[in-house]
């Protein structure tokens, strides 16, 4: 009976057992992972194009094959990632149109445009670095196929990370020009990778529900302080400040104090209104009606295939 399947689910959450695809499960968690992981997917994809925008100028032929690598995995991540929101009976096609028609969200950090070299390493090192601090948690997410698919994600998150770093400390270590880039880059980003975590959670819709069924193991300001207190002494170790008068060690609280952040500039951003939205969604449509030929002839090859059995 219906009551017997949500007893096994609660039970199972209970015991921090995992989700799998075949269990029953209320529509509401289904609903919330499936917008979770879509969501994600859909950053994963977007997230190609600020780093993208640098593949064809970059300095070198190593730089240049690295973040080839990167943007690629980039891409696996978020085909990954659909194919995870496939196990909860979500449609792929559905998903990437509600993408480009602006019905599903993308992480707001991919809305703020790359403007010179030392952005490919301000976003490996600040948004790969709050990724990761976001998603290591999510490898202990209620859902197996989520959780699992951020083993990998997360291991790839942190070779992105390192390269950036080591990318920002060569720059660090060239001419006066180019770590004023740094310094530029990292002003920028700094603001936008906090954004990252998502509202404060007092006004955040989602963290209590998606908290008591292990979805989500911390909150999004806990997340948020970890990010801080990780990336302090890594900006130091670099030479770079961090835009924030605010930013002290808090001995008290064991835990560094912060100023804050701009949550008008936050929803402006994922209303659409970020200086990139609509430049991203385009892009995104355009690759998208690129690629209607080789959709139809996978399809038709499948059909062909079928028949031929
Ligand atoms: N941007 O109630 P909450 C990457 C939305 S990393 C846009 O707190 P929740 C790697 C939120 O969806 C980036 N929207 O929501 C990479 C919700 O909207 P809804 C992707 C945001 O889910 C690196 C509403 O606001 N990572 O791609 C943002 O409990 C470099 C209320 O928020 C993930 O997606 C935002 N920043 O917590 C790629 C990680 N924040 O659906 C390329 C997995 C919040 O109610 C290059 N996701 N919203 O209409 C999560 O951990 C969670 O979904 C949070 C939000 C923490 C993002």
């Amino acid at each position: 009976s219906e009551k017997d399947l949500e007893q096994h689910f609660e039970h199972t959450i209970e015991k921090d057992q995992r989700i799998e695809p075949r269990d029953w499960v209320p529509e509401g968690y289904r609903k919330t992972m499936i917008r979770q992981i879509a969501q994600h997917a859909h950053s994963e994809i977007i997230g190609m194009q600020p780093e993208g925008n640098w593949i064809t100028r970059a300095p070198s032929l190593r730089r240049k094959a690295i973040l080839l690598a990167k943007v690629q995995d980039e891409a696996g991540h978020g085909l990954y990632l659909y194919s995870a929101a496939e196990t909860l009976g979500a449609d792929r096609a559905d998903l990437t149109e509600k993408l480009i028609t602006g019905r599903q969200k993308y992480s707001s950090i991919f809305n703020y445009p790359t403007l010179t070299f030392a952005d490919v390493g301000a976003i490996g090192w600040l948004v790969d670095g709050a990724a990761i601090c976001n998603q290591v948690p999510l490898c202990r997410s209620s859902y197996g196929p989520y959780a699992r698919a951020m083993i990998r994600i997360c291991k790839e998150e942190s070779f992105h990370q390192r390269q950036a770093y080591e990318l920002l400390m060569t720059m660090m270590k060239g001419t006066q020009a180019q770590r004023d880039m740094v310094q530029d880059a990292v002003n920028r980003f700094w603001w936008p990778s906090l954004m990252m975590f998502g509202p404060p959670d007092a006004e955040s819709a989602n963290t209590a529900q998606s908290m008591a069924w292990k979805i989500k193991r911390h909150t999004n300001d806990e997340l948020r302080q970890r990010f801080v207190d990780m990336t302090v002494p890594q900006a130091e170790a670099l030479g770079v400040t961090l835009p924030d008068p605010d930013l002290k060690w808090n001995a008290e609280r064991g835990h560094y104090d912060f100023g804050p952040v701009d949550w008008d500039e936050m929803k402006q951003v994922v209303a659409g209104n970020g200086p990139c939205n609509a430049e991203r969604l385009a892009r995104r449509r355009q690759a998208h009606e690129d690629g209607a030929w080789v959709r139809e002839a996978a399809a038709a090859h499948a059909r062909k295939m079928a028949e031929a059995k």
